[in-house]
């Protein structure tokens, strides 16, 4: 197990070598996968992005996914349409975690890409997240959990994020006729940390 690290200079925010590796299988995945990107890089997480197909350039996946580890990869998302079985493919080859994201490439709606990522045999698990945008988000939210777990700055920063996220729904809920019981209890509207994943300290464009 790594250490834990602790304090700003040993967090992985602001990294300039990746931790986390996207793997794409086509260029055409970029558009649906850059949630992903700008997500990491709210936390102060800069990804590396990769093209590689367990398909149709299994030897440069392969070499991908062996380096990844020494390379101080630390989580893996791969992304992948139609017959997806790229984030599987990573997955035999590591003893990284791998976040696999089906995407819509097909006429099947992206349930094609879903049960090739999901349905993985006993002992090499893929972790699934949903179909598309929304599991490009997830599977970076995540990947930061996952970094996390070593790493007390990029906790705070997960504790803010979902402060922040529950904080719009109960000001959703103070609008005009909303049942008494579910207003907010008296205390402070917004922390000074909490602006900070509003308005990260690394550029997230
Ligand atoms: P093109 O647009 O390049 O034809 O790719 C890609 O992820 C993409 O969504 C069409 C779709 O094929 C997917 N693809 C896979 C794999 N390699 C490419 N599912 C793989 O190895 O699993």
């Amino acid at each position: 197990m790594p250490e834990e690290r602790s304090g700003s200079h040993q967090s992985v925010t602001g990294d300039l070598n990746p931790v986390v590796g996207i793997v794409l299988g086509s260029d055409s995945d970029r558009p649906a996968m850059e949630e992903a990107t700008r997500t990491l890089t709210e936390f102060g997480i800069t990804p590396e992005l990769v093209v590689a197909s367990a398909h149709r350039s299994p030897e440069l996946l392969d070499r991908y996914a062996r380096a990844a580890e020494a390379r101080g990869i630390r989580v893996l998302i791969a992304a992948a349409g139609g017959a997806a079985h790229l984030a599987g493919a990573l997955a035999a080859r590591t003893v990284l975690p791998v976040i696999g994201v089906p995407l819509e490439a097909t006429g099947l709606g992206g349930l094609d890409s879903l049960l090739s990522t999901v349905q993985m045999p006993p002992g090499v698990p893929v972790a699934t997240v949903s179909i598309g945008p929304w599991g490009a988000r997830n599977a970076a939210i995540l990947a930061v959990q996952m970094l996390a777990t070593h790493d007390p700055e990029l906790r705070e920063r997960l504790r803010e994020f979902k402060a922040k996220m529950a904080r719009k729904i109960e000001e959703a809920a103070e609008g005009p006729n909303q049942p008494a019981v579910i207003a907010r209890p008296e205390g402070p509207k917004q922390s000074p940390a909490s602006e900070e994943i509003a308005s990260p300290r690394r550029g997230s464009q």
